[in-house]
């Protein structure tokens, strides 16, 4: 009896979203179960050394850990195709998500650290300078892989989701003011079927309320955001019944 794949995670990582993304891609079915990783189950520590998610079951007892890992032996047994074969290729599409992931430290140094306005601005403006840095040396034709959705257009997609949450915490404004081609790029590929399923349809309140709940400025900033938000929804429903 074949044992079906299982991805551990939760709602909002961008790490497990890359997993989703390349099962989705590839038309395999899996089994999710998303976890609260403030109260991480007890079994987690046997399936995942650093007590992380996201960890795929691809056997009884058999679990990988890391996200970019699992996307590459997925994509391998898979027949290939989301990575480029040709091996200069394949380094420069790894050192970009490797650059990618440098903008998601920064995105949790927002949510997490940056304590004042003027930190949260400084990151935003650091955030879009590394944004024009990718459209002018790894600018998408139509994709960053080029005719073809590849693994590093899912690690920038996880990365581009957040910038309508981080514009509402702050003046400055990433995703109105991305450079065109990249805009071209975020237009199609937030609409992508598999881009879309990797996260919950209310994923957007989901983050501000996440985001809310911890003690940075971007934090304070979607709380007052959401206070507001449910005080008008409030006023409406008794208007409604008035
Ligand atoms: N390098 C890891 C990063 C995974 C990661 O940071 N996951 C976060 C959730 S988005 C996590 O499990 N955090 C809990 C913790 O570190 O205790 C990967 O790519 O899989």
């Amino acid at each position: 009896m074949s044992v079906p794949y299982k991805i551990v995670g939760h709602r909002l990582c961008p790490y497990v979203q890359r997993v989703v993304i390349v099962m989705r891609e590839k038309g395999l079915a899996f089994e999710r179960t998303d976890i609260d990783l403030d109260n991480k189950p007890f079994w987690l520590q046997d399936i995942s050394p650093g007590r992380q998610v996201p960890v795929f079951r691809i056997g009884p007892d058999d679990w990988l850990f890391e996200s970019g890992a699992i996307a590459r032996y997925l994509d391998r047994v898979s027949g290939g195709g989301l990575m480029p074969d040709d091996p200069l290729a394949q380094a420069r599409h790894e050192a970009w998500m490797g650059y990618a992931d440098g903008l998601l430290s920064i995105v949790a140094r927002i949510i997490y650290r940056d304590a004042d306005a003027s930190a949260l601005s400084a990151s935003m403006t650091e955030l879009a300078e590394r944004l024009k840095t990718i459209d002018e040396r790894f600018r998408p034709r139509p994709y960053f892989a080029g005719e073809a959705f590849g693994l590093v257009d899912a690690v920038f997609a996880t990365l581009f989701r957040y910038f309508p949450v981080l514009d509402a915490a702050s003046d400055a404004k990433l995703e109105a003011g991305l450079p065109g081609a990249l805009a071209d790029w975020w237009t199609v590929v937030r609409r992508r079927a598999s881009v879309t399923d990797a996260v919950p349809r209310t994923y957007e309140a989901e983050l501000i309320r996440f985001i809310a709940g911890k003690e940075s400025h971007a934090g304070q900033v979607l709380a007052q955001l959401n206070a507001r938000r449910q005080e008008g929804r409030r006023e409406q429903t008794a208007w409604l019944r008035r």
